[in-house]
């Protein structure tokens, strides 16, 4: 009874566990940690584009001693999916559930234009 017991609590832990991602079915193997990291640098994005795979985190870091943002979106369009102001030293995550190409800016310096690719 004793193992059967604690089977039923491991499923229910991990059932709990994929619910709390958020959703997607479709990449349940998605290692968490695996994370993508962009340092915010001189005024750029590095690297530009960014490559994660779908489940997993963007992680940017900025490096300059000024205030920087991350934007999704275009300039002048963004999406609202994330919008952050960073300065030296903070860091900002976001994870990108689905496959796709996005694109991100700092809405404060013209030129800052970043891309994330999710595979
Ligand atoms: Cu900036």
């Amino acid at each position: 009874v004793s193992a059967l017991r604690r089977a039923l609590a491991t499923a229910f832990a991990l059932g709990a566990g994929l619910s709390a991602c958020g959703g997607d079915d479709e990449q349940p193997s998605a290692p968490k940690g695996a994370d993508g990291a962009v340092a915010i640098k001189t005024f750029q994005f590095k690297p530009d584009p960014v490559r994660v795979r779908a489940g997993t985190a963007v992680r940017w870091e900025n490096q300059d001693d000024i205030e920087h943002t991350v934007t999704a979106g275009t300039r002048g369009k963004a999406t609202g999916e994330f919008d952050k102001k960073l300065n030296l030293g903070d860091a900002f995550s976001h994870t990108f559930a689905k496959a796709g190409t996005y694109a991100y800016v700092c809405t404060i310096h013209m030129g800052m234009d970043g891309g994330v690719i999710v595979g």
